[in-house]
């Protein structure tokens, strides 16, 4: 899954992509490095990030999903916490509806995923983004952040969505420390029991920074370490910013456990 961020402000590139036309060129070119998803976003999670209304970010994610749609077949997904926002997405041309807040911004998102036939990635999240890195807490960061799927799923059901369109993600970095994110890495394979595709978003994030003390733009050997263990332990989607390298990391790590798909789940 490659990222395409339609923001001024993203944490790892914020502003290169907001022109539409500087967007869409970009996701071809994810599409042409081996994406089988592109997730189109245009507000930033990232901690203290300002909100942005509804409508600006239709403004933005908007033509480049329909030009998107037009000129690629890759998957397309939108990454928002707004049912405006997807509803638009999804009539423009994307298959899956990526909320970082698993349905909790927006409970009517599920309703809509559950009519569309779109796919859904459920998100763990401690509280929004702009407070979720004051000094998280959990009991067990690994159970609590199963539990908390675990739940988001039972609800995304309730409301209609089939279990094969839901995809889960630990939320590598959304109110969690280093040590938290290690932890969810080390025992991916207890998210990936609850049964469904588990996504994974470590790309460039700043427990690599941490832990390798490089800025931002020099996170690629941290982020293919961080994913290719992600597959040893049964990730399904990595959510990446550099695709043509993360490309050939997985693969060969995908070779060489044996796993031999490289098909998106359940398309
Ligand atoms: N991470 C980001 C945004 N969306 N979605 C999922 N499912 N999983 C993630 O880990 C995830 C996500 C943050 O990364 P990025 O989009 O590059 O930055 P920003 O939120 O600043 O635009």
């Amino acid at each position: 899954m490659g990222v395409v961020n339609v923001t001024p402000d993203s944490f790892s590139d914020g502003g290169r992509f907001l022109d539409p036309g500087a967007a869409v060129r970009h996701g071809e070119r994810l599409g042409a490095d081996g994406a089988s998803i592109l997730d189109i976003g245009g507000e930033s999670t990232r901690p203290g990030a300002q909100q942005v209304t509804a409508e600006k970010e239709t403004e933005r994610v908007l033509p480049v999903i329909e030009r998107l749609a037009e000129a690629s077949s890759v998957r397309l997904s939108i990454d928002t916490m707004k049912l405006e926002v997807a509803r638009a997405a999804l009539a423009a041309g994307a298959g899956v509806v990526n909320d970082v807040s698993a349905f909790r911004v927006d409970p009517e998102m599920a309703g809509l995923v559950a009519s569309s036939g779109a796919d859904c990635c459920l998100m763990h999240m401690r509280g929004e983004p702009r407070t979720m890195q004051e000094d998280p807490r959990y009991e067990d960061v690994v159970s609590d952040v199963a539990s908390f799927l675990e739940e988001r799923m039972r609800f995304a059901l309730a409301e209609g969505v089939p279990e094969e369109r839901i995809w889960l993600d630990p939320g590598i970095g959304f109110g969690k420390t280093v040590e938290h994110n290690l932890e969810l890495l080390r025992r991916l394979d207890e998210i990936v029991a609850i049964g469904r595709p588990v996504v994974v978003g470590a790309s460039r994030k700043s427990f690599l920074g941490t832990l390798t003390g490089r800025a931002v733009e020099d996170r690629l050997p941290a982020t293919i370490a961080a994913n290719v263990l992600a597959l040893e332990r049964g990730a399904a989607i990595f959510r990446v910013h550099e695709v043509a390298e993360l490309r050939d990391a997985l693969g060969v790590a995908a070779a060489t456990v044996g796993r031999p798909s490289w098909t998106t789940p359940d398309s």
